[in-house]
């Protein structure tokens, strides 16, 4: 009788098999490349999510997204039971499986379940979610297809954000006491903290309107939803939603943090609200326009500061004792730590770039923010934390300003999505800090000025010749090269520079901030000219900066 892998193995050879031999890695954020070349992976996918749901014993996630890439990539990341990327050392079982030739998957499957010792008469089972590009739907069956090769049941959401797809992990696996599985489960837990926050503040700098870029992506379908809930709370305004333009194109959070500039489509009034989410909606940026048509973004560390601010304020007026702190990248601006150190005076860490190295890092707080400056973060509160918060919003022996103090500090923790940054959640959060404060996005920015800075590409032969330390801000090799950025650093006041190998992209990033734009500019062009010198640049040198 033919064995369960060997089926799997038939179905990947008559119905997805592997027509590329490039091999393909699962990198800080899954799979992803062009959607063209994912079919096999994306069935494979499908069998990995079994084999984890039956050693975890629990849902697992797999969305198909591939966030703020262009509309022709696509891409695959699995998630964990609580809603956690999935754990480093399935990622390389996740690149061995994608890659095996086609005759070798039931060995590898068969190899893999001995290995991991799991036991096949476990039942899993997968939740599927996909954003809106034109490959998902046809990629998001191949996933169902190796789901069902392993004789397993999936959920299939159809569109959802990414993390709206781990927030319905966490909720199956923690049977419902996060939330509920569905969307509107999603929608009711999170608006209705948020209009609890909202009721009874008065404001007159505050504004309730915000108009949202939301990159022509899933972002777009899921804020008009939450907005029937919300309601007049907050009057949400959506454009690039995808009824005309292309998915990520001169629009969403990355392109406007990287290009320091709106996306296509906005014309604003002075002091308006501007938002934009990137492609899945697990990012977001607020920005305004000055009376002198001057552009002022406010990235993931300016929410950072501005959340952990509002937390610590309710901490304290809880009167819980509660450690609170915040986690960074190196791709922090310096401004904002320094600020976050001496005005805040909160704890900061710094880690290597990607999701699943900061949420790690946040959870060793009772209340951890984090935030990288390109938008994605979120709060998460430690079990102990929760109860204690819990417990104090109804103690009758405290005194009723520290009741209230827990008691809105319990709400909030309901418009958090404390499972992955979520670009809704973020966005609501954010709102009810600035309701509360009553702040203008002017009063907000004004809480430190952003050093300026600039982020490059350098093209080489071999990125990982590159090898960092100290949360990715030293380069350890190629030798000679650290040393020379220092140097660089050091003819610039307030200079501040790093490279790192990209895990999306097959390019060194390089980053630099200085006290004026014009060093900045500078000093990344002369530190991607030693990055092309001594790492093994390939095509046109990297150009100095326009004058
Ligand atoms: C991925 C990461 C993001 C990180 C980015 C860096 C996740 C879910 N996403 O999008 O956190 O900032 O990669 O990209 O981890 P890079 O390595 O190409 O600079
Ligand atoms: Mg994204």
């Amino acid at each position: 009788m033919e064995s369960i892998t060997d089926l799997a193995q038939k179905i990947a050879q008559e119905k997805h098999p592997r027509k590329v031999d490039k091999v393909i890695q699962y990198g800080t954020a899954g799979f992803r490349t062009r959607a063209e070349n994912l079919d096999h992976v994306m069935y494979r996918m499908g069998l990995l999510a079994v084999l984890r749901s039956k050693e975890r014993k629990a849902t697992i996630g797999v969305m198909i997204t591939a966030s703020h890439n262009p509309e022709e990539d696509n891409g695959v990341k699995l998630i964990d039971p609580h809603g956690e990327m999935l754990e480093a050392s399935w990622e390389v079982h996740a690149t061995h499986i994608a890659n095996v030739p086609d005759d070798g998957l039931a060995e590898s499957l068969r190899t893999l379940i001995q290995k991991e010792n799991i036991d096949m008469s476990v039942e899993g089972y997968i939740y599927v979610a996909k954003d809106t590009r034109p490959s998902s739907s046809s990629l998001s069956q191949a996933v169902m297809d190796g789901v069902s090769a392993l004789k397993t049941n999936a959920k299939d959401y159809g569109l959802l954000t990414t993390p709206q797809l781990h927030y319905m992990v966490t909720c199956k696996n923690t049977e419902g006491s996060y939330g509920t599985d569905t969307e509107e489960g999603y929608y009711q837990k999170l608006s209705s903290a948020f209009k609890l926050l909202h009721k009874n503040v008065s404001w007159t700098k505050y504004s309730p309107v915000t108009v949202v870029d939301a990159a022509n992506g899933v972002g777009a379908v899921k804020l008009k939803e939450m907005q029937k809930y919300i309601g007049e709370t907050l009057k949400i305004t959506v454009y690039n939603d995808g009824s005309s333009g292309k998915l990520n194109l001169q629009c969403g959070a990355d392109y406007v943090k990287v290009q320091q500039k709106g996306p296509i489509g906005c014309n604003a009034d002075a002091g308006v609200k501007l938002v934009s989410f990137d492609g899945d909606a697990d990012r977001i940026v607020f920005y305004f326009f000055d009376k002198d048509g001057k552009f002022h973004l406010l990235d993931g560390d300016k929410i950072a500061t501005l959340v952990a601010g509002y937390l610590t304020n309710l901490v304290t007026q809880s009167g819980l004792k509660l450690k609170l702190g915040l986690v960074q990248t190196a791709y922090a601006n310096g401004s904002s730590t320094k600020y976050i150190r001496q005005q805040l005076k909160i704890p900061v860490a710094c880690v290597p770039t990607g999701v699943k190295h900061l949420h790690h890092k946040a959870l060793e707080y009772d209340v951890g923010v984090y935030f990288e400056a390109n938008g994605h973060g979120t709060v998460v509160f430690s079990d102990d934390a929760m109860n204690q918060v819990k417990k104090a919003a109804s103690d009758e022996s405290r005194p009723e300003s520290e009741r209230k103090g827990a008691r809105n500090l319990s709400t909030v923790i309901d418009v958090i999505n404390q499972t992955v940054g979520d670009a809704i959640s973020d966005l609501l959060l954010v709102e009810i800090v600035l309701c509360v404060r009553d702040w203008s996005l002017e009063d907000w920015d004004k809480a430190y000025t952003d050093l300026p800075n600039r982020q490059l590409k350098v093209k080489v032969k071999d990125r990982t010749v590159i090898k960092t330390s100290d949360a990715e801000r030293k380069a350890d090799s190629p030798p000679g090269l650290q040393e020379a950025v220092d140097s660089l650093v050091e003819k610039y006041p307030s200079g501040r520079s790093f490279v790192r190998p990209s895990g999306t992209e097959d390019v060194v990033r390089v980053y630099a901030e200085a006290e004026t734009q014009a060093d900045a500019d500078m000093l990344g062009y002369e530190v991607s000219v030693k990055v092309y010198e001594l790492a093994g640049g390939v095509g046109d040198k990297p150009s100095p900066p326009a004058k």
